[in-house]
């Protein structure tokens, strides 16, 4: 059982949530008494939101998540899920969390770093060497320290799920060696370890809020971007983008919070639903991007796209090593320590 480092929650918070079930369980045996019909006790609906499509690996995830949760909870709870950016960005949805206003997002660490500094870590360019190491520090001791982490930052971390690793497209040439990319103008996230590894590669980065990125690339404000397959190929950014470079730069985590609102008015059993439930989600995710991984590649080339695979990433990686000292400048080499050090990745 996960224990959650908690914040205090505003005393007007835990005082209005006294008043409101108590008035409720009044009204409720009133209603009892006079032999009136109870109210249903319908199901409480959770919201989930995040920024990709549908029918993407977050949104198995979010329907994994939904069936386990109706089912360990009996009904009790049901999850409606806000696809697409529909609640707004990562960093939007994230404050959301935060303040109560949205009960869980599936969200990458891409802006959670301005949030718990202690994962921009996780962000650092060649990082990973693959899946099974990246999968098997996140769902270790490193990756369940980390989730416990978000309780210090007014989050919830529920389970460590996964975007994947990053591949480049662009609308202008073949990128397949680090001098092929400069120049371009690439949207990253709103993440200083991402901007500074294009810098190093004689990028122009430009940080966005994922629901903007289609556009930009339609218009032309930038020139690429860089993202996991299921996010090129069930965002359609293959209508905006020709080559696709897969460089693997960096294995980009994802992760479902919740709000300490919604977090704190669940018994202790109820948390436990929460967890198992958000396991099964990340388990369905991570089944996806693996599939995602070769499957995908195929249908970006039927659509039309020149997919770059000749790539000698050790290249790229040499080109991008300068940039790890903005991290270790600023945070340490703790994590990066534990990381390199683990089992995991010997
Ligand atoms: O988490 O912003 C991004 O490029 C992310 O990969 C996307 O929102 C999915």
């Amino acid at each position: 059982m996960t224990t959650f480092a908690r914040r205090a929650i505003p005393a007007a918070i835990h005082v209005t949530a006294r008043t409101t079930i108590r008035a409720t369980v009044c009204a409720t045996l009133g209603l009892a008494l006079a032999g009136l019909a109870l109210p249903s006790l319908a199901a409480q609906t959770i919201t989930v939101g995040h920024t990709t499509a549908d029918t993407s690996h977050y949104s198995a995830g979010v329907d994994a998540f939904k069936e386990r949760l109706e089912e360990l909870s009996e009904g009790e709870f049901t999850v409606q899920e806000h696809a697409a950016g529909a609640l707004g960005g990562e960093r939007a949805m994230i404050e959301g969390l935060q303040i109560g206003t949205i009960d869980a997002v599936i969200t990458s660490t891409g802006p959670l770093g301005n949030f718990v500094p202690e994962t921009y870590v996780l962000d650092l360019p060649f990082l990973f060497t693959d899946y099974d190491n990246a999968r098997c520090v996140l769902d270790g001791e490193i990756g369940q320290d980390l989730l416990d982490m978000m309780g210090n930052h007014d989050l919830v971390g529920l389970a460590w799920t996964e975007n994947g690793f990053r591949h480049m497209t662009n609308s202008k040439r073949d990128v397949s060696a680090p001098e092929d990319a400069q120049g371009l103008k690439i949207r990253t996230m709103e993440n200083k370890m991402h901007m500074a590894a294009f810098e190093e590669l004689g990028v122009h980065p430009t940080p966005m809020a994922f629901p903007e990125v289609f556009t930009a690339l339609q218009q032309g404000t930038v020139d690429g971007q860089e993202n996991p397959i299921s996010v090129i190929l069930t965002s359609n950014l293959w209508e905006v983008q020709d080559y696709l470079s897969l460089t693997g730069h960096v294995y980009s985590p994802a992760i479902m919070l919740a709000s300490p609102i919604l977090w704190e008015g669940l018994s202790e059993e109820q948390q436990g639903w929460f967890l198992e439930a958000a396991q099964a989600g990340a388990a369905a995710t991570r089944e996806m991007v693996s599939r995602l991984e070769t499957e995908g590649v195929e249908e970006l080339r039927e659509k039309g796209m020149t997919v770059v695979d000749d790539i000698d990433k050790s290249q790229f990686q040499a080109a991008v090593e300068p940039s790890y000292t903005v991290y270790t400048d600023e945070y340490g080499s703790e994590w990066l320590d534990r990381i390199r050090s683990s089992e995991c990745s010997q």
